[in-house]
């Protein structure tokens, strides 16, 4: 077994067909003797019926597409597992959590939210983060966020929200984009947003990469140990390396470029293994101190600030290996938040509480009946039994008489199982009160958390969040609804809603913003960790470069881990007077600087020098304006004076004796705030 073999890749392993080499079959396994030309009655005559094949290949085309998921349609996932480092048990008697060291094969399915199946990677969007953990008492589902907190509080509004959000039905326009007019009157009508549209419009909705963002399972759920003792728990899973963002003009640039972007990240790091990992912990509350804040642990748009409730870390997610087949994986794993094991349990969150109907409906329809737990991504690990029978596509073959409980038939058998023996034991929760439909008081603070996160922010992120909303509101056609938006966000700050209402040109706000002061350090990504570790740096390239500057930072940069794009006029190779040869992967025409976190100019020499320059020229300015570190190399001295970047904080010259390392820190820190450049 390599490394990215777990119980799960074995399970599917007889699924897995390859037909290299094999003989051209129908489904029926008759070997096919003409696959360009139908059966026809003459050369030129008319097609019969007759052409079973002919039929049967159609047919199966015509069939090929399922719904695609209301919501999250554009994904992308892997494989991987889950290492317990921090034992659980003391909180939660989940047998995935008990003993440090033990392996739980998960697969994670990466998406956006609003966007159609097609749509462009980089849009600002919220990211789902959904992970299937096979464990050996059953798949625990953590079906997640990259953003803490939601945009309503109670599920019956999912639908409002989901319609207000999408493309617009007259006219189906914005396609993945919550820039116009249904998405922000929703917003103006329904201020239990406030919170979430923070973070939306913050960095945090532009990621760098899959591998580069937080993840959250937002509600509140339980731990209950063994003894049955209960702790309000909240998911967080930190990545590795540090949550990273690309800034505006570079997202929207890049979902030209490279719709693909994310997913090509993710598959292109894990194809050439490197390490993609994150931390998961919980946050955890005692069930006597449920009401000790001034927020309500059951509503969804409130975030517990970490200095409050500490995360306690207990395990490692990695992801390793690639899925063999989108269609059959990624598209049909099923998720469901309803998907726990013993020691998880739910809490009365109402938002959480929709969800439990919801994904298990949406599958049905999705999937086309309620046999898609046995469509091989979805089964589980561990043995299944029950009394459920029959429906379409069913793939078990259940041998026997009896199909129902209890019996005597068989022994009473599939048999119930006590708590202590591994069953399910709903957790004992007091409930009392009237049945009645309304929002609880403690659910009505929309503001104050909003401030805080704003409050959370440098000034950057602020500057970030600011002209994100100018150019949302920006392109709202109703100015009423525009005014509107301004008038709420007021509540929130209000230089940032005057600054709003200037530049979406309606009417000055007259609120006042609520009045907290405090901010949650852990909120701002300028406070995540840095490393180089797989930034992507393109080598701008043409003949007469010095072969061993050149080899020597590359090697250096790769011994980092860095990746490197060689960056010619034309594929090939090029070589330097001494011999030294590289091989060019890219061109100046097949990519884009905003494609890279940094650029090295090596500069020299081209079969069209007028073109080559200047397309050099143009990487250089975007880089510079998008704030990103860039080396000269001596041999780039020429080119990069002739561009409009500037020497400064980030710019870093091959002549100083340290540029290997210094340039290095640099691609680590990402980001050169500094620089005179229009303001993004
Ligand atoms: Fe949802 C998909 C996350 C609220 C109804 N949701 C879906 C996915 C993620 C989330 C990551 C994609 C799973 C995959 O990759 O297949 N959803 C969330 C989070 C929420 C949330 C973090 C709030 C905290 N969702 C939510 C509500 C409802 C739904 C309130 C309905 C009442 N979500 C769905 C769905 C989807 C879905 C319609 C579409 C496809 C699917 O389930 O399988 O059932």
């Amino acid at each position: 077994m390599n490394g990215s073999e777990n119980e799960k890749i074995e399970q599917l392993q007889p699924y897995i067909v390859d037909d290299t080499g094999t003989k051209l079959t129908t489904n029926q396994g008759l070997k096919i003797a003409d696959d360009e030309n139908s059966l026809k009655a003459g050369v030129r005559g008319p097609t019969l019926l007759e052409d079973f094949h002919l039929r049967e290949k159609i047919t199966h085309f015509d069939h090929e597409r399922i719904p695609e998921r209301v919501v999250h349609a554009r994904g992308y996932a892997a494989h991987g597992e889950f290492e317990l480092y921090h034992s659980m048990k003391e909180f939660t008697k989940a047998g995935f959590l008990q003993e440090p060291g033990t392996k739980t094969p998960i697969f994670i399915r990466f998406s956006t939210v609003a966007g159609s199946k097609g749509s462009a990677e980089t849009v600002r969007d919220v990211r789902g983060f959904a992970i299937k953990f096979y464990t050996q008492e059953g798949n625990f589902d953590l079906v997640g966020n990259n953003i803490p907190v939601f945009f309503i509080q109670d599920a019956i509004k999912f639908p409002d929200f989901v319609h207000a959000v999408k493309p617009e039905p007259h006219n189906e326009m914005p396609q993945a984009s919550s820039a116009h007019d249904t998405l922000w009157d929703f917003v103006a009508n329904n201020q239990e947003t406030a919170h979430m549209i923070m973070w939306l419009m913050s960095d945090r909705a532009i990621p760098r990469s899959f591998r580069m963002m937080d993840g959250f399972g937002v509600h509140t759920f339980r731990f209950v140990n063994e003894e049955g003792i209960a702790k309000f728990i909240k998911f967080h899973y930190k990545p590795r390396l540090g949550a990273h963002s690309l800034i505006w003009d570079e997202a929207q640039m890049i979902a030209g470029h490279d719709p693909d972007f994310h997913r090509r990240d993710l598959w292109e790091n894990i194809e050439h293994g490197n390490i993609v990992e994150y931390d998961l912990g919980v946050q955890m509350i005692d069930e006597k101190d449920e009401f000790m804040f001034d927020f309500d642990i059951l509503d969804a748009t409130k975030l517990w600030p970490e200095e409050q409730v500490p995360i306690r870390f207990f395990g490692k997610i990695t992801l390793n290996r690639n899925v063999d087949n989108v269609f059959a994986e990624t598209e049909q794993v099923a998720f469901h938040p309803g998907n726990v094991v013993p020691g998880i349990d739910f809490t009365n969150d109402p938002l959480l509480q929709g969800r439990l109907f919801s994904y298990l409906d949406t599958q049905l329809l999705r999937l086309g009946g309620p046999n898609f737990t046995e469509i091989p991504i979805n089964r589980p690990v561990c043995p299944f039994h029950n009394n459920q029978r029959d429906g379409f596509s069913r793939q078990r073959i259940n041998k026997g008489q009896v199909s129902y409980h209890k019996n005597s038939l068989a022994n009473n058998t599939p048999s119930t199982s006590t708590w202590k023996e591994g069953g399910y034991v709903h957790y004992a929760e007091k409930v009392e009160g009237r049945v009645i439909q309304a929002r609880s008081e403690s659910f009505k603070d929309h503001f104050s958390q909003a401030r805080l996160f704003w409050n959370s922010m440098s000034p950057v992120e602020k500057r970030h969040i600011r002209n994100a909303f100018k150019f949302e509101v920006g392109k709202v056609k109703s100015e009423s609804v525009r005014q509107q938006v301004v008038d709420m966000f007021v509540n929130v700050d209000k230089a940032l809603a005057k600054e709003l209402a200037y530049a979406v040109g309606v009417k000055q706000p007259t609120g006042e913003q609520v009045d907290v002061s405090a901010s949650s350090p852990a909120l701002s990504l300028e406070n995540t960790p840095k490393y180089p570790y797989t930034l992507k740096v393109g080598v701008l390239i043409g003949e007469g470069f010095s072969g061993k500057e050149v080899k020597d930072v590359v090697k250096s940069l790769l011994k980092e881990g860095v990746s490197v794009d060689i960056v010619g006029q034309h594929l090939g190779s090029l070589k330097d007077s001494d011999g030294v040869k590289v091989v060019v992967n890219q061109t100046l025409v097949t990519t884009n600087a905003a494609l890279f976190d940094s650029l090295y100019i090596v500069g020299g020499k081209a079969g069209n020098q007028k073109q080559f320059d200047s397309n050099m020229i143009e990487f250089i300015n975007t880089a510079y304006q998008q704030y990103k570190p860039i080396g000269v190399a001596s041999t780039g001295m020429d080119i990069f004076s002739r561009s409009d970047a500037k020497p400064g904080a980030g710019i870093l010259f091959g002549t100083n004796p340290n540029f290997s390392e210094d340039f290095v820190k640099a691609i680590a820190q990402q980001r050169f705030w500094d620089r005179d450049v229009y303001v993004t």
